[in-house]
């Protein structure tokens, strides 16, 4: 601030703000709990806020990938997404590729059970049989991403658990794509090696993270099987893990910054199998239990984007001018209303609107399909 002021020749900045994604993210909603008087606006992509609760939950989801037989090749999700979509792409009234009404599509779309083009998904009697079909393995690997994960011992973050990831309708990093973008989806995503010991170089990227983390910031032994520790049950590991959570786990206590005026703005893809939007969900629902809803209303947006994924996604690579509506919001006192999100690698310049968390957004049934007022932010 100092050194701004000087450059500049008129005193210090006269408002601040911060933005990050992912580590970013959490970076954000730390400083607005921990030094809510330096901040006047804040943004925060889908933000890693409970960290290490997320990177148990990931290793939970690289061992379950290890099973033999249990990872999912990319001609393997490029099959499950078309399965997804066919079950789950006209909920929202369009057939756009995208999955916008992702809590109903969860609730009915069984991989056992899917068609896909007429045949089933999975592989008769749940046997490997190639890339047209889903092996029992490869479906249990899923279902375990899917569903929360449950810490069995004590972190002094107060952390119990973290929730699963919106697979049905994620890229996943599936086969094919010549979108730039392709290589940094999959290698965020699960990669193009099954996760084993030693880590190959294709794997997972949360598999790798995780098997540094472990062999180096957990146990201290470079040589230590990652993949044999359970994250549910870590045994003499969980003092451990409790201490990195004090460090990595953020709190939800947002008092201080919104006592003194600041904004903040949360968005999230809905298709992110990293940092799981499910957990964003959890953040600010316990703002609204700490604060009221109406409080949070008055500083705080959540917007969820369908198809988006961590960081980057091929279905739906969400941009936002969310610097604006902050500025617009802190400096001119206008809350966001209206917003609007465009792709620029699924169907570059096609716009939805962003709606605002548990709202998503439905086609109207008439009008441009690429056209944000052919959608309407609905709750159900
Ligand atoms: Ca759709």
């Amino acid at each position: 601030m100092f050194l701004i002021g000087r450059h500049y020749g008129r005193g210090a900045p006269k408002k601040a703000y911060f933005a990050g994604g992912s580590t970013g993210g959490r970076e954000a909603l730390s400083l607005a709990q921990r030094w809510p008087g330096d901040w006047d606006g804040i943004i925060a992509w889908y933000p890693a806020w409970n960290q290490l609760s997320a990177m148990l939950a990931g290793h939970r989801a690289s061992r379950a990938l290890a099973q033999p037989g249990a990872y999912p090749n990319p001609a393997k999700r490029a099959l499950l997404r078309r399965a997804v979509l066919e079950t789950c792409d006209l909920i929202d009234g369009v057939a756009d590729g995208v999955v916008s009404h992702q809590s109903q599509c969860n609730a009915i779309f069984d991989p056992a059970v899917a068609q896909v083009a007429g045949a089933p998904l999975r592989c008769t009697g749940g046997t490997e049989a190639g890339d047209a079909c889903l092996s029992d393995a490869q479906i249990a690997a899923l279902n375990t991403m899917n569903t929360a994960t449950r810490f069995n011992f004590f972190l002094a973050s107060g952390s119990s658990g973290y929730p699963g990831y919106n697979v049905w309708g994620a890229s996943l990093g599936a086969a094919a794509g010549s979108s730039p973008v392709h290589p940094i989806e999959t290698f965020l995503n699960l990669g193009t090696e099954q996760p084993a010991m030693p880590v190959p170089a294709g794997a997972p990227y949360i598999t790798k993270q995780l098997d540094q983390v472990i062999k180096l910031g957990v146990t201290r032994n470079p040589a230590f099987d990652s993949l044999a520790l359970d994250p549910e049950n870590p045994g003499p590991w969980a003092s451990r893990f409790s201490a990195l959570s004090t460090m990595l786990d953020v709190g939800t206590d947002l008092t201080a910054f919104a006592t003194r005026g600041g904004k903040l703005l949360l968005a999230h893809g809905v298709s992110d199998v990293l940092v799981s939007a499910r957990a964003t969900e959890q953040y600010y629902q316990r703002l609204q239990a700490q604060m009221g809803a109406a409080r949070v209303n008055d500083f705080v947006r959540y917007y969820e984007v369908p198809g988006y994924g961590h960081a980057v996604s091929t279905v739906f690579n969400a941009t936002w001018d969310s610097l604006t509506a902050l500025e617009n919001w802190v400096e001119r006192g206008s809350a966001p209303r209206d917003q609007i999100t465009t792709d620029t690698v699924g169907v570059p310049g096609r716009q939805r609107p962003l709606c605002e968390y548990p709202a998503w957004p439905r086609y109207r049934g008439a009008g441009d399909v690429n056209a944000a007022a052919s959608f309407v932010c609905t709750n159900r």
